[in-house]
């Protein structure tokens, strides 16, 4: 099987489980474990910010963030197909009381105007505007990249605004290694950003939330109050560590599969993807045959994809999965499409 459903599937390396084996390990909630407090040190340095809090998940990291930066009955500026809106089991009303403002992206990214237009006045009936929410990369769009300018756009009218910014970068370090922009620059003018170590960088388990000092002693309290306060954490987070150290370096290789993967895909009938779009480790193809059908009939023939609905196939690329997979997604899609 190849399975190209999400990058959350790879599994440890040899040398993850090695680490994880000879951790050295303390009471994490009493802040006592060296190993966790090495990897939210490393983590906060790479994205140039004072601190960091090591959580679960990335929708735990997203979560705190967003309950962080809002009050109940505050609205949150997001895009339309964002995970905190579409894949967080409506936990943004849940937990904090807050309902989620969708903004439709061109490839995942919010167009400055339109946010501004979705910015709440002070109107009795209207809730109060709390958050803006980037994407990055942009998951449903097919992992494209937020350019630059429009981030730069958005924190500019959030400051503007006195507003905050998240950033959710479970694949942040994709937006690094296709722009050649350091993930620092990326979130310089975000308030909390939450990545992902269990994503592309190959982690078994882990995010991080990354911030100021004082807003991640908020985060450390959320985070209890959720029950993401783990003891001997160190056990995972030395894994996290070699992700954050080594999981870049490859990624690259993935987004040259992802293309590969889409050019191979862009001339079938029955089906439609823009090669050029495909900017970082995700295909999503658009089908005519109903998605979750064909999800089932590529699964007989080796091959995991994901249906996101009824008209979208995705595939992604990561470390557990080399160039016979894109053969075999390609084969599979000849067979189905043609
Ligand atoms: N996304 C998963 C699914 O939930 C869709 C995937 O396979 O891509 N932010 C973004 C942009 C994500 O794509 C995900 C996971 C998360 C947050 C949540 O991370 P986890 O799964 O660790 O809670």
């Amino acid at each position: 099987m190849h399975d190209l459903r999400s990058d959350t599937v790879t599994r440890p390396t040899p040398e993850m489980r090695a680490a994880m084996a000879a951790a050295e390990v303390g009471d994490d909630v009493l802040g006592e474990d060296p190993t966790v407090r090495a990897l939210e040190e490393q983590g906060a340095e790479r994205l140039g910010k004072q601190a960091a809090l090591f959580v679960p998940s990335g929708t735990m990291g997203n979560q705190i963030c967003l309950g962080a930066l809002t009050r109940p009955g505050d609205e949150i500026v997001a895009e339309a197909e964002s995970h905190a809106l579409y894949n967080e089991v409506g936990s943004a009303a849940r937990l904090w009381g807050c309902q989620i403002r969708p903004v439709p992206g061109v490839r995942g990214a919010m167009p400055v105007e339109a946010v501004e237009r979705a910015l709440r006045g002070d109107d009795i009936h209207y809730p109060r505007t709390g958050l803006i929410s980037i994407e990055q990369t942009h998951n449903y769009s097919g992992g494209s990249v937020v350019p630059l300018e429009t981030v730069d756009a958005l924190t500019a009218l959030a400051r503007r605004r006195g507003l905050p910014v998240h950033v959710d970068g479970a694949r942040l370090f994709h937006a690094e290694v296709a722009s050649g922009v350091p993930a620092a620059r990326w979130v310089r003018d975000v308030e909390l950003t939450s990545i992902c170590l269990s994503k592309g960088l190959g982690a078994p388990v882990g995010s991080l939330v990354v911030g100021s000092a004082e807003r991640i002693a908020v985060c450390r309290k959320l985070r209890k109050a959720l029950g993401g306060g783990m003891r001997q954490a160190g056990v995972i987070a030395a894994a996290g560590l070699l992700a954050l150290r080594d999981g870049t370096a490859r990624l690259a290789d993935d987004h040259a599969r992802a293309r590969a993967l889409a050019l191979e895909l862009a001339d079938l009938p029955g089906a439609r993807i823009d090669p050029a779009a495909v900017q970082t480790n995700i295909v999503v193809l658009h089908v005519e045959r109903e998605a979750h059908e064909l999800q089932d009939a590529f699964a007989r023939r080796g091959v995991l994809c994901l249906a996101l609905d009824a008209g979208r196939l995705r595939f992604v690329l990561h470390r557990d999965v080399g160039d016979e997979a894109v053969h075999a997604v390609a084969a599979a899609a000849r067979s189905e499409l043609s």
